[in-house]
C-alpha cells in the first residue's frame, strides 16, 4: 500500500508544482525553456506536499473504512495541493467541464492556476468542497466544528498549519470540543502540520518537543498520535496505522455515547504530522538551504526564466516525480485510480460543501402574530406599555428551537452572555452544551444543548460559519462593543460569500445572522471601553445587496425584523437593539410595513405640511427623538414636525437589501428642502455616507450619533455627553425654526435658553443623586 499511496502522492506533487511554473510543455515531454516558464510566478509550494501527502491518506481511509469525510484546509495558500487531488479525483472535471481529465484538462487547470480571470491563487469559493479560503489564517478548526455539528456521520479532517497554530483563533479553538457531544454531533480530526516553518521563520510549535506537544494537546483533551516523517522508515505505514487507529477512536467513542455506555469525558484523537516543508523538492539553491527551510515558503527557483542556474534546479525537481510514469497523457496509473474514493465519498465533492438539498432546509418559524405586545390601546394611542426586544426574541426563538427540533439544524452562539442579554427562555427549551465535567449546582448545562456558550467570540464566529455554510441555522449573539473582534472575520465571510453566492453549484445557505445588544447607550454603567457601534461599519462597507443592518425601534419591530433575518438566506444581517424595555410603538401590522420598507413616517407623530424632519435610527435614539419632538411642540407649537424612523440600513443605502429602492422616492420622506435633523444610534460618519447618493443638498441634514465620548455615568448623560438626548435634538430643531422665521429670535433664545438650563439642572442631580431624574426616566409621549 505504501507504493499506491507513494505514486499518488508524486502525482499530486508534480500537479501542484506545474500550476505555480507551467504554461507549456505541462508533461516535459520538451527540455524546460525560459518560455516554459509563466512570466509571473504566483504561488505556494512549501506548503504542498504535506498537504498532498495528508489528502492521499485520508482517502485511503475513506475507502477502507467507508467514511463521510470533508477536508479543511487551513493554509489556504496551498490551493494548488488542493486543486491538484481535485483534478485526480476527478471533481474538478465534474463541477468544470473546461477542465477534462486529460492532457488538455491539465494543461488548462496548470496555466489558469494564479492567472488574470483565471483560478485564484487561494481555497475560494469557486472550489468545490472548500468552506474556508484560509487567506486570512485562523479559522479552519473552529470552522470545522461548526461543519461537524448536528451531523453525526461527518468527519471533518482540519488540516490546521503550525504557523495559523500561532493565532489567536486557533490558540482558542481547540477547546471547542467540550461542546461536542458524540452522542449527536460527527467528530474533528485535527492534523497539526508541523512543517517547522511560516513565511520567514521558525514557528514555536514545530521547535517544541514531541513531549510538548503531547503535555499541551493531551490537556486541551485530545490523544495525539505523531507521524514523524524525518523519523519514520515507513511514514506512509505510520499514517495508516495512525488514521486507522484515529478513525476506530471516533467510532468507538461514538458508540459508546450513542448507545448510553460513554460515562467518562470523550478524548477525540488528533495527529501531530511532522514533515519537512517543501517536502522532497530542491535541497539547495543559491547557497541557501530551500527544503526543509522557510526559503520553500512561497515560490522556489523563482527566478527560473531568467536564470540557468534556477531553470535547471526546477526542471530536475520537476523530473524526480518521473510523472510520464504515472500518466499516459489520457489515465492515471491503476494504483493512483485505486486510491480515488467511490462518488459520494469523494472529499472534493461532499454535498456538506454546497449548501441546498439535502441539508439545508428552512426554518420552521412560529406565527408572530401570537407574540404580539400586550397591547391595551388601539392606533391613536401608541403608546403601549414597554417591553424588551430581547425578551420577546428570546421567546420566539426558544419557539423556533422547539418547532425545528426534529431538524436539528438552528444553534444560538453566544459569549457567556444568554442570561444577560435576556435570551433565557430558550433554556425552557434546551441547555448550553458542555461536556466536560459538570457540578450539581451548574445550570442550565447538558453534553447536548442548542446553545452554544464560549467567552471567545473567534470561536463562535468560526463556527457558526462552518454550521451555516454547511446549510444550517444559527446566530450570534454579542454585546454589541464586543462583536468588533471578529469584525475581521465577518469581512473574509462576507468576501467568501460575495462569490459563492454566484456560483451555480453552492445551493441555500442560511443567512449569517447576528444580534447585537446590550448595546453602548446602556452600557453607561460598564463605562467608555463597552461602548462602541463600530461593527455596523464594516458590515455596511460590504458592497452588494446581501448586507442589512436593522435598527428596530421597538420590540414588536425587534421580532418582526428577526423573523425576516431568520427566514433569508445568503446574506449579513445585523440586528441592533437593547435589552432593557422600553416603549412599544408599532403594532405587529405596522412594525411589518417598516421592516418591509426600512423607512417609515411614524404618522401618529407627524404633522402635515411639516416645516421640519426629524428621522432616527435605533430605539433610543428614536425614544429621545420623540421626546425632543414634544419639547418642541410644547414650546414652539406652530412649528410643524414629521418624524421618519429609519428601520434598516444596507450596503445600498436606506431600506434593506431586499427593498433595493425605498417605496417612494427619498423626498416623500424627507421633503424637498427641509431641515431635517437626525439621530442616529452609531457613528455620525455612518449615516452620512448613507446619505451622500439621497440628498442633493446636505446642508439641510444634521446628524447626531456616537461621538466617541463615554463614561461610568447616568444612561441620559451618556445621551447627553454625545448630543443625542432629547435637548441637545430640540435646540438644534428651535436654531432651525428661527431661520425659517417660524418664531423669532428672541423667542428662540429664550426656548434654547431653557433647554441649557435643564441640562445643566439635570447635570448637578445626577452628580448629587448617581441616577437620572424621573421626569426623565418616566417620561411618556403624550399625544398632540
Ligand atoms: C492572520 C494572518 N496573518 C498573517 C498572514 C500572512 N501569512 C500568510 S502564510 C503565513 C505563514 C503560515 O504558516 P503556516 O500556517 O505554518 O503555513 P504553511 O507552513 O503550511 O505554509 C503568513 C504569516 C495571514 N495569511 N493571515
Ligand atoms: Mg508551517
Amino acid at each position: 500500500m505504501s507504493s499506491v499511496l507513494e505514486k499518488f502522492i508524486r502525482a499530486s506533487n508534480y500537479l501542484s508544482a506545474i500550476q505555480i511554473y507551467l504554461q507549456d510543455n505541462f508533461l516535459l515531454e520538451e527540455p524546460l525553456r525560459p518560455e516554459h516558464i509563466k512570466a509571473r510566478l504566483l504561488g505556494h509550494w512549501g506548503t504542498c506536499p504535506g498537504i498532498n501527502f495528508t489528502y492521499a491518506h485520508l482517502n485511503r481511509a475513506i475507502i477502507a473504512h467507508d467514511l463521510e469525510m470533508m477536508f479543511v484546509l487551513g493554509p489556504g495558500h496551498g490551493f494548488p495541493a488542493i486543486q491538484a487531488n481535485l483534478f485526480l479525483e476527478g471533481t474538478l472535471s465534474k463541477y468544470y467541464p473546461a477542465v477534462p481529465h486529460t492532457t488538455s484538462g491539465l494543461a488548462y487547470m496548470s496555466k489558469q492556476f494564479s492567472w488574470p480571470y483565471g483560478f485564484p491563487s487561494h481555497s475560494n469559493p469557486e472550489a468545490p468542497g472548500v468552506i474556508l479560503e484560509g487567506g486570512e489564517l485562523g479559522y479552519s478548526l473552529a470552522t470545522s466544528y461548526g461543519a461537524v455539528l448536528d451531523n453525526p456521520n461527518l468527519i471533518a479532517a482540519c488540516l490546521v498549519g503550525d504557523g495559523e497554530a500561532e493565532t489567536g483563533p486557533t490558540a482558542t479553538a481547540w477547546h471547542l470540543n467540550k461542546l461536542l457531544d458524540p452522542a449527536h454531533n460527527g467528530a474533528v480530526l485535527p492534523i497539526l502540520h508541523l512543517n517547522g516553518y511560516k513565511i520567514s521563520g521558525p514557528t514555536f510549535m514545530g521547535r517544541m518537543s514531541d513531549l510538548e506537544l503531547h503535555s499541551l494537546f493531551y490537556g486541551y483533551g485530545y490523544e495525539p498520535y505523531f507521524v514523524d516523517a524525518y523519523k519514520e522508515a515507513d511514514v506512509h505505514a505510520r499514517m495508516m496505522q495512525v488514521l486507522d487507529e484515529a478513525v476506530e477512536g471516533i467510532r468507538f467513542t461514538q458508540h459508546c455515547a450513542r448507545e448510553g455506555t460513554l460515562r467518562e469525558t470523550p478524548r477525540f484523537p488528533m495527529i501531530i504530522l511532522r514533515t519537512p516543508k517543501g517536502w522532497g523538492s530542491i535541497p539547495e539553491l543559491d547557497g541557501k538551504r530551500i527544503t526543509d527551510n522557510h526559503y520553500s515558503h512561497q515560490v522556489i527557483a523563482e527566478e527560473a526564466r531568467h536564470k540557468e542556474e534556477h531553470l535547471t534546479a526546477l526542471e530536475t525537481w520537476l523530473r524526480s516525480y518521473n510523472f510520464k510514469e504515472l500518466f499516459d497523457g489520457e489515465h492515471f496509473d491503476d494504483d493512483i485510480q485505486s486510491l480515488i474514493p467511490r462518488e459520494g465519498r469523494r472529499m472534493g465533492d461532499t454535498s456538506h460543501a454546497r449548501g441546498g438539498e439535502p441539508h439545508y432546509k428552512p426554518l420552521i418559524l412560529p406565527e408572530i402574530s401570537n407574540y404580539s405586545s400586550s397591547m391595551t390601546c388601539d392606533l391613536d394611542d401608541p403608546i403601549c406599555g414597554t417591553e424588551s426586544s430581547m425578551e420577546k426574541i428570546g421567546s420566539y426563538l426558544r419557539d423556533i428551537m422547539k418547532e425545528n427540533e426534529h431538524s436539528r439544524n438552528i444553534r444560538l452562539m453566544s459569549p457567556d452572555e444568554t442570561y444577560s442579554n435576556k435570551l433565557h427562555a430558550v433554556f425552557e427549551h434546551t441547555k448550553r452544551a458542555f461536556v466536560w465535567p459538570h457540578k450539581e449546582w451548574d445550570r442550565d448545562l447538558a453534553w447536548d444543548g442548542r446553545v452554544l456558550e464560549m467567552l471567545s467570540e473567534h470561536s463562535l464566529q468560526g463556527l457558526l460559519q462552518g454550521y451555516v455554510l454547511t446549510g444550517r441555522h444559527g446566530l450570534f449573539v454579542s454585546y454589541e462593543a464586543f462583536v468588533q473582534i471578529v469584525a475581521s472575520m465577518t469581512d473574509q465571510y462576507a468576501k467568501f460569500l460575495k462569490i459563492a453566492r454566484d456560483v451555480k453549484w453552492r445551493g441555500t445557505i442560511a443567512s449569517l445572522n447576528y444580534v447585537l445588544t446590550s448595546t453602548g447607550w446602556r452600557q453607561e454603567h460598564n463605562g467608555f471601553s463597552h461602548q462602541n457601534p463600530g461593527f455596523i461599519d464594516g458590515v455596511l462597507q460590504r458592497q452588494g445587496c446581501f448586507t442589512n443592518v436593522y435598527f428596530p425601534a421597538d420590540a414588536n419591530t425587534a421580532l418582526v425584523a428577526f423573523q425576516t433575518m431568520m427566514a433569508s438566506t445568503k446574506e449579513i444581517n445585523v440586528l441592533v437593539c437593547e435589552k432593557r424595555p422600553l416603549p412599544v410603538w408599532r403594532t405587529l401590522e405596522e412594525a411589518k410595513q417598516d421592516v418591509e420598507d426600512g423607512v417609515a413616517i411614524w404618522q401618529f407623530a407627524s404633522d402635515e405640511k411639516p416645516d421640519i424632519v426629524f428621522s432616527a435610527a435605533g430605539d433610543y435614539p428614536t425614544l429621545e427623538a420623540l421626546a425632543a419632538m414634544s419639547l418642541v411642540r410644547h414650546h414652539a407649537p406652530k412649528v410643524k414636525l414629521r418624524f421618519v424612523n429609519i428601520t434598516s440600513l444596507s450596503a445600498l443605502g436606506i431600506g434593506n437589501s431586499q427593498c433595493r429602492v425605498l417605496r417612494h422616492d427619498f423626498e416623500h420622506y424627507f421633503t424637498e428642502d427641509k431641515p431635517v435633523i437626525i439621530n442616529f444610534h452609531g457613528y455620525p460618519q455612518t449615516i452620512k455616507q448613507v446619505l451622500f447618493d439621497y440628498a442633493v443638498d446636505a446642508r439641510r441634514f444634521t446628524i447626531h450619533g456616537y461621538e466617541e465620548t463615554g463614561s461610568t455615568t447616568t444612561p441620559f448623560d451618556m445621551m447627553v455627553r454625545n448630543r443625542v438626548d432629547r435637548f441637545h435634538l430640540a435646540m438644534d430643531a428651535i436654531a432651525e425654526a428661527v431661520k425659517l422665521k417660524l418664531i423669532t429670535e428672541k423667542k428662540g433664545q429664550g426656548i434654547i435658553a431653557l433647554f441649557k438650563e435643564e441640562l445643566a439642572s439635570h447635570r448637578a442631580y445626577a452628580i448629587e443623586h448617581g441616577d437620572d431624574p424621573t421626569a426623565i426616566t418616566n417620561w411618556v409621549w403624550e399625544q398632540h
